[in-house]
């Protein structure tokens, strides 16, 4: 198990690889080109660099996150085999610099979605929230511009101006590609580029869906245990592989967190997981707590020793965190409380091999 951090780049992140080193235990970043539109050519030249600042700062750079799908992709329509082609030869770029892992979604339109990026919590600290009933009344067009509002002034992934502009236009395109169809759609991209893949030595890692229902109508399918289990046999590669986020799939209380890691990383099949803890304000409604189980709902103790007895050795990130201390930046991004649960995860491992090895 390698624990790595998200890091958006210089420009995009006020956070600096010299401080992200001094995170103990930490082996390096999981990053991303930003500025690239979906659907371009990532520039060798352009990760040869990156590459560089990340390494000269004493970190390695064997995890991106994310490569986006183009819309047409997800789609399935004609021009979609133009994005493919450039998205292989997005991974042969990044082999070329020592990625291991590629990390995307397939959630149409959207990605991660939340109601409120700054709840404030009673210990004076803020986190982002969902509630349900917000986000199934309110407009997509409303939902975007209330981000905007609550997002600092970052671009945050998967929000961006541009894909918003659009987004009216683009749900609209979905309401004749039915949810058969949308399975499709990943299995005809996931047979053009696994072989790809294969031959490059860089395993694609899927993250579930957001929260993990639909939203606004759009078909949202990796989200369950059956749903995995099914986009998995799609293409059975070992190279086809997810990324297991607890904060995602746990929004689910259907989804045994313990038991799907067990299942899917004991297979060889995840290749980088999201470690985080959320608190049930209902059966659908949550905000994003402090790691420790105590915090919110999820018994971090049992996720830990179920990657620990699948015998993981892929990348381990904390997902979101609070903003405390004082800090502001991008929202779900801060510095300190991503680096609290990552010295809590490692001391859950550490107490967990030794009890073993005893
Ligand atoms: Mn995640």
């Amino acid at each position: 198990m390698k624990i790595v951090f998200r890091w958006f780049g210089a420009g995009f992140d006020k956070i600096t690889l010299e401080h992200i080193r001094q995170i103990p235990g930490i082996s390096g970043v999981v990053t991303s080109l930003m500025d690239i539109p979906v659907g371009e050519v990532w520039p060798l030249e352009r990760l040869k660099a990156l590459q560089k600042q990340v390494e000269d700062a004493g970190l390695a750079l064997e995890v991106i996150e994310s490569v986006n799908i183009h819309e047409d992709i997800k789609l399935g329509v004609p021009t979609r085999d133009r994005y493919i082609e450039a998205y292989i030869q997005t991974m042969k770029h990044l082999s070329q610099i020592g990625v291991k892992v590629i990390c995307y979604n397939f959630m149409p339109v959207l990605d991660w979605v939340r109601s409120e990026l700054a709840r404030p919590l009673p210990d004076g600290s803020n986190t982002m929230a969902y509630n349900h009933d917000y986000v199934m009344k309110i407009d997509p067009q409303m939902l975007s511009k209330a981000v905007g509002e609550q997002s600092n002034g970052y671009e945050l992934p998967g929000w961006e101006p541009d894909r918003l502009k659009e987004m009216a236009a683009t749900i609209a395109k979905y309401q004749t590609v039915t949810e058969e169809q949308y399975w499709q759609n990943i299995k005809y991209f996931l047979d053009a580029v696994i072989p790809w893949a294969e031959k490059y030595d860089v395993k694609l890692a899927i993250h579930p869906d957001d929260p993990p229902w639909p939203i606004f109508g759009l078909p949202r399918v990796i989200n369950s245990r059956d749903n995995i289990r099914r986009f998995l046999e799609l293409n059975n590669s070992p190279y086809n592989g997810i990324t297991l986020c607890t904060g995602s799939l746990g929004s689910d209380r259907a989804n045994d967190l313990p038991s799907l890691i067990r299942e899917f990383a004991g297979e060889g099949r995840v290749h980088f997981a999201h470690v985080r803890n959320l608190k049930f304000e209902s059966d659908k409604d949550f905000f994003e707590s402090a790691h420790l189980s105590s915090c919110g709902s999820f018994d971090m103790f049992a996720i830990v020793k179920a990657f620990y007895d699948a015998k993981f050795c892929g990348y381990i990130r904390t997902d979101h965190g609070r903003m405390i201390w004082g800090e502001t930046g991008r929202p779900g991004y801060g510095l300190y409380d991503r680096a609290l649960g990552i010295t809590y995860i490692l001391g859950l491992w550490e107490a967990i091999d030794k009890i073993e090895s005893y």
